[in-house]
């Protein structure tokens, strides 16, 4: 196919457009450019120099500002257009084929229909802008099978931030062409061509935003967002929602999770994955700083975690990712230290938080001390009595994971870990208990099929509503939630029962009567974990309710925490009847979007709980 006819006159040459022997990713390359009409056409390699030479550009451009050096080495801050600070899940498309393999939870149009309206909105979208092709895998390129992308895309600050968010370049191209592998084809565009000599603005994107998947295809087409989970395409969309489909149909779970090592005093180590929603928890939780004498913490992942089955039966995590999209606001010396170490490398993008008149960068929590001036995400003077957040409360830190001083060796391990504990949790005011264990691991699954949380600043929408979002997953399975179930189940039933993971369902979000929270979390939650690898050993002391095993009062460690009683602890694991009648009508709720999809062990734990509570 020549090309060179079709593409606009700036295009380098087809030197420049054809530098892989992938043919499908060298097609595909020039139908996207093709399409898009950009100026340029410029393949990401990877290196530090280029990194250096497009962030140059970026705060050329004013998309990106310096930080001082002396404060956070060879970081920068980035500022949004105020209407582009999230996920959008209003905007999110599952397009499969048939209606059906969408579900109830997800959005969906006809495939060929999507793609019309797509083409439309991609044809000339990239006039006048550079055209980036970032080869990237998500997970060890050295995995088994490594698990290719391409993204697409005309915003240099999406490649700085895949930079850091995953493994990208011409090394991973180099293995993908000898393998003559698959790749996920990720297109993204901001959706803001430029006229002839048109200026740029720092931030450019679209009022209409389009995030939408093909999973028959396992492709990505993302318009008209510049913004975290909208555009770093390896993300949510490649690792959760298309890899969830290839999960699905290879026999593996692609889940939001974290994945934790704690080892105890005498040296055994435990794997805890954890599935809190968005901004409930997970990278806090992944860089928790033990409070309690001869733990040590490790991490190993803080967002996403791909497990599959071992070859003895057990369940083994990968992190496919390397670097933190960390939720800014609530990180701080005294909450996160491990998180601020990490920042303080440098080597990161910060998007939307507040500049400090020296050149830095200030969120809410993240000193004790506010400082007394600042410029907020937005550019306006602020001070402490301005009367709004300086930084967006889905402000981000970018950073890469090999800066956390406490990251685990197994990090780097293509077979992963073994997960020993599963934890669901969520974002509640009431009636969820600080901890419980599951009955069993069907009881498990059902914790973690009924998961419910308060929205948060995570996704576009309103904040502070009680939804289900079954294994944190809710805006991230790709296909029909009651086969995601089901799946589960399938899963279920090829793990080993010795090995199976013990599950329990966390809360660090509980509040008292009089407003403040149950428990102090953070690094305190390491006496819960505690706990947890009490409970895997067959010990810890526990007290048997209707919903589980809650630990009895004086089962947590509390040694050191001045103030925390046995009391207390008994308040946090509270299972109040009248609250659990009201939840437990509220899940068969959610149970009957489900229809005839919900596995059958998932009716007999619910028709369980009933019983349990009307005896
Ligand atoms: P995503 O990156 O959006 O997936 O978020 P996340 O699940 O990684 O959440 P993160 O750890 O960033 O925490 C989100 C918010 O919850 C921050 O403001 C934290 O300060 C707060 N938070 C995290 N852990 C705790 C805890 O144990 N107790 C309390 N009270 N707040 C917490
Ligand atoms: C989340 O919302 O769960 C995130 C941030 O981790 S984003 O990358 O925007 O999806
Ligand atoms: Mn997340």
């Amino acid at each position: 196919m020549d090309m060179s006819v079709s593409l606009n006159q700036q295009v380098r040459d087809d030197e420049a457009l054809v530098p892989t022997t992938h043919e499908e990713l060298a097609a595909w390359v020039a139908e996207v450019a093709e399409m898009t009409q950009p100026a340029d056409v410029y393949w990401v390699d990877g290196s530090q120099a280029e990194s250096d030479r497009l962030t140059a550009e970026l705060v050329e451009a004013g998309t990106l500002r310096k930080l001082n050096d002396d404060l956070f080495p060879n970081s920068y801050a980035a500022f949004s257009d105020p209407a582009d600070v999230a996920r959008v899940e209003e905007r999110t498309f599952i397009c499969s084929k048939d209606e059906r393999d969408a579900g109830f939870t997800n959005n969906w149009m006809d495939p060929q229909e999507m793609k019309s309206i797509l083409r439309e909105r991609f044809t000339g979208s990239m006039r006048g802008r550079t055209m980036y092709v970032i080869p990237f895998v998500m997970g060890p390129l050295d995995a088994e099978q490594p698990q290719y992308g391409v993204e697409i895309t005309d915003s240099a600050y999406v490649v700085a931030s895949m930079r850091i968010m995953a493994r990208i370049g011409t090394g991973v191209l180099r293995k993908m062409e000898a393998e003559n592998a698959f790749f996920v084809p990720a297109l993204h565009s901001v959706g803001a061509p430029l006229a002839d000599g048109e200026a740029d603005v720092p931030w450019p994107c679209n009022e209409e935003k389009w995030i939408v998947h093909f999973p028959e295809e396992r492709s990505i087409w993302s318009y008209g967002s510049g913004y975290g989970g909208n555009a770093l395409l390896g993300k949510k969309c490649y690792a959760l929602r298309i890899a969830s489909v290839i999960a699905r149909d290879e026999g593996w779970l692609a889940e939001h999770m974290l994945i934790l090592r704690l080892t105890s005093p005498e040296g055994r180590a435990y794997n805890i994955a954890a599935a809190f929603p968005s901004a409930c928890g997970k990278t806090n939780l992944a860089l928790l700083d033990p409070t309690i004498e001869g733990w040590k913490a490790e991490t190993l992942g803080d967002d996403i975690n791909w497990m599959r089955i071992g070859k003895d039966g057990e369940l083994r995590g990968v992190n496919p990712e390397y670097g933190l999209f960390g939720v800014a606001p609530g990180t701080g010396w005294s909450t996160n230290p491990n998180a601020m170490r990490a920042i303080a490398k440098g080597n990161s993008i910060f998007t939307n938080v507040a500049l400090t008149d020296d050149g830095g960068v200030w969120w809410e929590g993240m000193t004790d001390e506010v400082p007394a001036h600042l410029t907020d995400w937005q550019g306006n003077e602020w001070t402490p009595d301005s009367g709004r957040p300086a930084a967006h409360p889905n402000s981000r830190f970018c950073t890469p994971i090999d800066q956390i001083d406490m990251l685990s060796q197994e990090y780097y391990n293509p077979e992963g870990v073994e997960i020993h504990a599963i934890l669901f949790g969520g974002r509640r005011k009431t009636t969820i208990p600080l901890v419980t264990e599951a009955r069993s691991w069907a009881n498990g699954v059902f914790m973690g099929s009924t998961l419910s949380s308060e929205t948060t600043a995570a996704a576009a929408g309103a904040v502070g509503v009680v939804r289900r979002d079954p294994m944190a997953m809710l805006p991230f399975i790709g296909y029909n939630a009651g086969d995601y179930l089901n799946h589960w189940d399938r899963i279920s039933g090829q793990l080993n029962p010795e090995r199976r993971p013990k599950i329990f369902l966390v809360n660090w979000f509980r509040r008292t009567a009089d407003g403040g929270f149950a428990w102090p979390g953070f690094g305190e939650n390491s006496r819960v974990l505690k706990w947890v690898t009490e409970r895997i050993e067959g010990g810890g002391g526990a007290r048997e309710t209707p919903i589980g095993y809650v630990p009895t009062a004086d089962a947590l460690d509390l040694a050191g925490l001045d103030g925390f009683t046995p009391e207390d602890v008994e308040a946090a694991v509270r299972v109040d009847a009248d609250e659990w009648r009201t939840e437990v009508e509220d899940i068969e709720t959610w149970y009957a979007n489900f229809g005839d999809a919900l596995p059958a062990s998932l009716r007999d734990e619910l028709a369980g709980l009933k019983e349990r509570f009307r005896a």
